[in-house]
C-alpha cells in the first residue's frame, strides 16, 4: 500500500485523538496546548508507528491509535521549544503563529513542559501488558532526552564548533531528529510483540530515516533558497554529495525493513520512496 493512502486512511483517525485529548479540560493552558498540538502538522511519526503495527499484522484499534499519538506530544513539544527566541527564534509554525509569539515566551515554555510530561501519562495508562508499557515508556524517555534529541538540539544550537564534517552533522541529526523517528518505528515493534531482531532492524530503519528526512530538509532548503542553517548537509557535502548520502541512507533503511521475516513492508518502502 503507498504511504499516502494509508495515512489518508489513519490521518483523522489521530487527528481525532489528539483533539479529543484535553477536550473535558477548561484552562488557559490547556486551549494553549490544543494551540500547539492540533495544528496541521503531518503527524508522520505517529503514522510511522501504525503502519509497523499494521505490518506486523495487527489490526489497528483504538489502543493502537492511543499508543502511537504519545509520541506527537514530545514532536509537538519539541517543535514548541525549538521556535522560542532564545532557540531558533521561528515565529510561524505550521501556518500559525508559533506558541510564544501567540502567548508568550514564559507559556511556550510551560505548553512544552506540559505536552513532554503528558506524552508519559499517555503511555502509562495503556490498557496493554505492564512489561510492553514500560518499555515504551523507557523507550520514548531514552529517545527524546540528554542521550538524543536533547543532545542534538544543544549541539545544533549551540556547539555548531564540534560539527566539522558531515559524520558530525549526521551524528547531530541522528540525535536531534532520528531518535524520534527510531522511537516511532520500534514502538509499533514493540506494540506488536515482534522479536528484539526485528526490533534492531527497526531501529536501522527509524535511524536513517530520521537523517533521510533531515538532509531532504536541508536540500528543500537550498532549492527554496532559504538555507540560512550553519552545518546543512548542502554547506557540507555539497548538493550532488546531500543526494548520494540521502540515497545511502534511504538505501540502508530498505535494507533493514526488508529483512523483518513475515512482514508487510510496503507502507514504509514507499515512505522511503518519497524521500
Ligand atoms: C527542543 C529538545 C528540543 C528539540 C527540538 C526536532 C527538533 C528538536 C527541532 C525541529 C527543528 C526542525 C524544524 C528540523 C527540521 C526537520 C524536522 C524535524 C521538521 C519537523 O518535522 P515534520 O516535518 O513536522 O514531521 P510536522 O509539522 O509535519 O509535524
Amino acid at each position: 500500500m503507498k504511504f499516502e493512502v494509508f495515512s489518508d486512511r489513519y490521518l483523522p483517525k489521530i487527528n481525532q485523538e489528539l483533539k479529543a485529548y484535553f477536550s473535558d479540560r477548561d484552562d488557559d493552558i490547556f486551549d494553549m496546548i490544543s494551540y500547539a498540538l492540533n495544528s496541521a502538522g503531518k503527524r508522520l511519526r505517529p503514522l510511522i508507528t501504525l503502519a509497523v503495527y499494521a505490518a506486523a499484522g495487527k489490526v489497528i484499534d483504538d489502543t493502537a491509535i492511543k499508543a502511537a499519538t504519545a509520541v506527537e506530544f514530545v514532536h509537538a513539544y519539541s517543535l514548541v521549544h525549538d521556535d522560542l527566541p532564545e532557540m531558533d527564534n521561528d515565529s510561524k509554525r505550521r501556518g500559525q503563529d508559533s506558541v510564544w509569539k501567540a502567548y508568550g515566551v514564559g507559556n511556550a515554555v510551560l505548553v512544552g513542559d506540559g505536552l513532554l510530561t503528558e506524552a508519559f501519562k499517555k503511555l502509562a495508562d495503556l490498557p496493554i501488558p505492564d512489561s510492553l508499557r514500560l518499555r515504551l515508556i523507557y523507550s520514548l524517555a531514552l529517545a527524546a532526552g540528554p542521550d538524543n534529541m536533547v543532545r542534538g538540539q544543544q549541539y545544533d544550537l549551540f556547539s555548531k564548533e564540534k560539527v566539522q564534517s558531515v559524520e558530525d552533522l549526521e551524528f547531530v541529526h541522528l540525535m536531534k531528529t532520528g531518535s524520534l523517528m527510531t522511537y516511532a518505528a520500534t514502538a509499533g515493534g514493540i506494540l506488536a510483540g515482534l522479536p528484539e531482531n526485528a526490533l534492531r532492524y527497526l531501529n536501522v530503519y527509524g535511524a536513517n530515516l530520521g537523517i533521510a528526512f533531515q538532509i531532504k530538509d536541508d536540500l528543500k532548503d537550498i532549492e527554496q533558497d532559504k538555507a540560512e542553517h550553519k552545518n546543512s548537509f548542502p554547506k557540507l557535502a555539497g548538493v550532488d554529495g546531500s543526494r548520494a548520502e540521502l540515497a545511502e541512507h534511504v538505501k540502508a533503511a530498505r535494507e533493514a525493513i526488508e529483512k523483518i521475516p513475515n512482514f508487510q513492508h510496503s507502507v514504509l518502502t514507499d515512505l522511503l520512496d518519497q524521500l
